[in-house]
């Protein structure tokens, strides 16, 4: 069977990667739909040797599609996702704009797939740092039981969208040429002030909340107790951004609630999970970096090692790329178990 895919934001930077990753995927696509907003639309976008052109979204395009990946903003989400459902098609929203409804599953496959088939039409996928970490995570959830996580990130700039890479590209440039710097959009695009990201490293992702918590490090702790169908686990989250284009980095910090676990029995759990790629080995300098994930699907774990002072602490560095498992890639694999469960029509 084929499938009728819009793709919403096509032109933007998670939205060229849902069209790779579709593309490697081998996705079974009938007719394919590239929209996004009035600025973008009349692009011309190639798709398996075949060129396209980009189309305004209104309600009205999702007529006869069904499936709609959209990551065009929370916005473009809020007012569009439901006009899609409303015409038969399933909305696999990668914006945080539907993440906390108890009516939308929130997924991340190799976590906890059997929650797409609750979907009343709309599925979300998690934020991007909340995917690898939970992926990770899941496999110590399920073999040892897991009760307190701490982790810090190492952001991307690729997260913020394409303005934000270019941000990256053009700072380090001045920076290297001596000129002045002039940050105009991190570390939050509209804020009142703006830090340099070449060279830098910024502790605020997203806007800041009433608790001093930022809205990303929000996500992260509310996302992961969703995702992992665990309210009681204690999350705490400080995301930092840095000068990296591609692939976020995590160092996790995790307690178990087993006794007795060793770091051989905390590998194995992880060598054997699915889309989990442990790369651990001190001794000949093996562990994961975000240029060696970039451009791939899987994420990456390494630097496993026992808490010195805890028994059931472990710490972990998790990395993966944020615009494939992070995104496209996790949204497309929804989508890919969508059509193989027949889960689609309800
Ligand atoms: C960042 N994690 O790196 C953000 C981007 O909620 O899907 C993803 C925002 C989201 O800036």
């Amino acid at each position: 069977q084929q499938y009728n895919v819009a793709v919403v934001g096509a032109t933007g930077a998670v939205g060229a990667k849902m069209l790779e990753t579709l593309d490697k995927k081998n996705f079974p696509i009938n007719e394919l739909l590239l929209l996004s907003s009035k600025r973008s639309a009349g692009k011309e976008m190639d798709f398996q040797g075949k060129s396209y052109t980009v189309q305004e979204a209104t309600p009205e395009s999702f007529e006869g599609v069904d499936i709609a990946l959209f990551s065009a903003g929370g916005s473009v989400s809020k007012k569009l996702a439901p006009e899609a459902v409303k015409r038969g098609a399933v909305a696999v929203d990668n914006t945080s704009a539907f993440r906390m409804d108890p009516e939308v599953p929130l997924v991340v496959p190799e976590v906890n797939e059997e929650d797409i088939q609750k979907h009343n039409g709309i599925i979300a996928n998690p934020n991007c740092s909340t995917i690898q970490m939970v992926a990770a995570l899941k496999p110590v959830q399920d073999q040892f039981g897991m009760s307190r996580v701490i982790v810090s990130t190492y952001q991307a700039v690729s997260g913020a969208g394409n303005e934000a890479v270019e941000e990256l590209h053009s700072q380090s440039k001045a920076f290297l040429e001596g000129e002045e710097l002039k940050p105009e959009l991190l570390p939050v695009s509209g804020e009142k002030h703006h830090y340099p990201i070449a060279f830098n490293a910024l502790p605020q992702i997203d806007v800041f909340q009433e608790n001093g918590y930022t809205f990303e490090e929000i996500k992260m702790i509310n996302e992961t107790k969703k995702i992992m169908h665990d309210e009681s686990i204690q999350v705490a989250a400080t995301c930092v951004r840095l000068p990296l284009f591609t692939s976020h980095a995590e160092s996790v910090y995790v307690e178990v609630d087993k006794d007795g676990v060793t770091v051989d029995q905390f590998k194995e759990a992880i060598r054997n999970a699915d889309g989990i790629v442990l790369e651990d080995d001190p001794a000949n300098q093996v562990y994961p970096t975000p240029l060696e994930a970039a451009g791939k699907c899987d994420v990456f774990v390494g630097r496993i090692r026992k808490d010195l002072d805890n028994e059931k602490g472990f710490h972990l560095w998790v990395v993966s790329d944020n615009l494939l498992k992070g995104a496209a890639w996790n949204s497309v694999q929804i989508a890919e178990s969508l059509a193989k469960n027949n889960w689609l029509n309800k």
